[in-house]
């Protein structure tokens, strides 16, 4: 399919969970489509990382359980930043277990995540139960957080990429929930209608992958070729020698590449 024209803002009044809404109105406003995934291990890292990257992101995205002194202040640390600079919190958690267990998962432990973070994932695999599941935990916590399901990954050999199916029926699971789910963990925009925001991790300038099957293509082709919304950059700026420079220059061709892709 060709990739979706219309701008961000434009599609944020067919969205009806309100975090999707937000983050299509808030790219625009701040012209930014880049999230950082600040995949770095210490508190002190993390918020460092989220002060210098603020200014020029849309979501920060985490993996609060690679975090080795992660506390409830971590998370009210992380909310700060991320009022002061307006960017959302994603936890990239990905969920995978039945209903019963996300609830807890979702809700409790150790992070305590539907507290803090505006953006959670799951995937699809488990059914239905998961999203139901997630959705309960949501509402105890009392907060609005919107869902992104798993259509693709980025890896090498990844199975929803491999088996014919895994896709739609991963698109279809999320479409039947528009309150909870905004959009996807994708390769590609477009999955769900122009209602669904797609977020692509395996971004990095120049392209490749490493040692462990990651395979990395360029802002220019995720948001323009490919018609993604959203870049998710993780090592091509935390592991640059200024990551504040390194995220303004993800942030300009990401934007660059929306931009052209508006025009048509
Ligand atoms: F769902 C996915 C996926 O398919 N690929 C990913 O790479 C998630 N990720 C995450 O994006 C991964 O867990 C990292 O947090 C990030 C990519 O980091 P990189 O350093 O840019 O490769």
């Amino acid at each position: 399919a060709a990739p979706v024209t219309k701008t961000y803002t434009a599609r944020a009044a067919g969205v009806k969970n309100s975090v999707g809404a937000r983050l299509l109105r808030l790219m625009d406003t701040k012209r930014t489509n880049l999230s950082v995934a600040a995949d770095v291990t210490t508190a002190a890292e993390l918020l460092r990382l989220a002060a210098a990257v603020g200014p020029h992101i849309a979501v920060l995205k985490t993996h609060a359980d690679t975090v080795s002194d992660w506390t409830d202040d971590t998370a009210t640390a992380l909310r700060l930043l991320a009022d002061e600079h307006d960017f959302l919190l994603f936890e990239d958690r990905k969920f995978a277990d039945i209903g019963n267990t996300v609830v807890a998962q979702a809700g409790g432990g150790l992070h305590k995540i539907v507290n803090w973070a505006d953006i959670i994932n799951a995937h699809a695999v488990p059914g239905p139960g998961i999203l139901s599941g997630l959705r309960v935990a949501v509402e105890s916590a009392g907060r609005s957080v919107g869902v992104l399901v798993l259509a693709q990954m980025s890896s090498a050999g990844n199975l929803a990429t491999a088996l014919p199916g895994y896709t739609p029926a991963a698109v279809a699971m999320a479409v039947t929930e528009p309150d909870l789910v905004f959009g996807f963990i994708a390769m590609e925009g477009g999955l769900g209608g122009e209602a669904c925001v797609s977020m692509t991790p395996g971004v990095k300038m120049g392209g490749g992958g490493d040692a462990l099957g990651q395979q990395y293509a360029t802002p220019d082709r995720v948001v323009g070729t490919a018609g993604s919304d959203v870049i998710i950059v993780g090592r091509g700026i935390y592991k640059a020698d200024d990551p504040a420079a390194a995220a303004k220059e993800y942030r300009e061709a990401g934007w660059a590449a929306y931009e052209r892709r508006c025009r048509g």
